[in-house]
């Protein structure tokens, strides 16, 4: 059965899951949910993501949103297939698990208002607010300096192997990456270098192609 993705391969929650899905090795097909003219708030949308956003799978009668519950629901319903991205161990798990959780507790709640800012509210011809970015910009050097902490005796998040942790993580970054604030991943040695290499993986290569994106 091939996974329906509805979603914009361009937005970074449903690259999330196109990503999860690109390292598991599984069939997929993008339904396109086009941002640009409010389609994911369109009543037939809201049946299958009642809160207007994107993505949203379909897989044979299965129905799932949100992006990294969907994520987790591959990982593990294929987790012997393609790359294993929940950890070895109970403990392994529960590391990987809480490098995840700080994601969405810690940096997300940082990036998506400055992606917002600085991305988004110019597409649509909106101010952004520079006040608020940069008081955004201050905390998210903290959360980055443990990162980088964490990142100087570990290879990857939750320790030697490329897992949930890190692949939650990058859809955002990557929009991050793309702003004029890039340099507070840049100038952290170990950041720096866990993004070369989390980018160089074949299905974020693969998934940056179906973007268009040059990285
Ligand atoms: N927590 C949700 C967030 C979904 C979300 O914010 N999606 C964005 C794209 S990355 C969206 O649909 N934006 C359009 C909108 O909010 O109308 C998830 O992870 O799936």
């Amino acid at each position: 059965m091939v996974v329906k993705v509805y979603g914009q391969v361009t937005a970074a929650c449903p690259q999330r899951v196109l990503l999860c899905l690109l390292e598991k090795e599984i069939d997929f097909e993008i339904v396109h949910i086009d941002l640009d003219t409010l389609e994911q708030k369109r009543p037939e949308h809201l049946l299958r993501q009642p809160f207007g956003q994107v993505p949203a799978i379909e897989d044979g009668d299965f129905k799932l949103f949100e992006s990294r519950a969907i994520a987790r629901y591959y990982a593990t319903k294929y987790a012997d297939q393609g790359t294993d991205l929940l950890g070895k161990s109970l403990e392994h798990r529960a590391v990987v698990d809480q490098w995840a959780d700080v994601e969405v507790g810690y940096f997300n709640v940082l990036v998506h208002p400055i992606v917002m800012n600085l991305v988004i509210k110019p597409r649509l011809g909106e101010e952004c607010d520079l006040t608020e970015v940069i008081e955004l910009k201050v905390k998210l050097e903290v959360v980055l300096d443990i990162y980088d902490n964490q990142l100087a005796s570990n290879r990857f998040l939750a320790g030697d192997e490329f897992t949930m942790a890190d692949l939650t993580h990058m859809p955002a970054m990557r929009y991050l990456m793309g702003t004029g604030l890039n340099r507070i991943v840049k100038d952290r040695v170990n950041m720096n270098r866990w993004w070369e290499e989390v980018t160089a993986r074949p299905a974020w290569k693969k998934l940056m192609k179906m973007a268009g994106f040059s990285n």
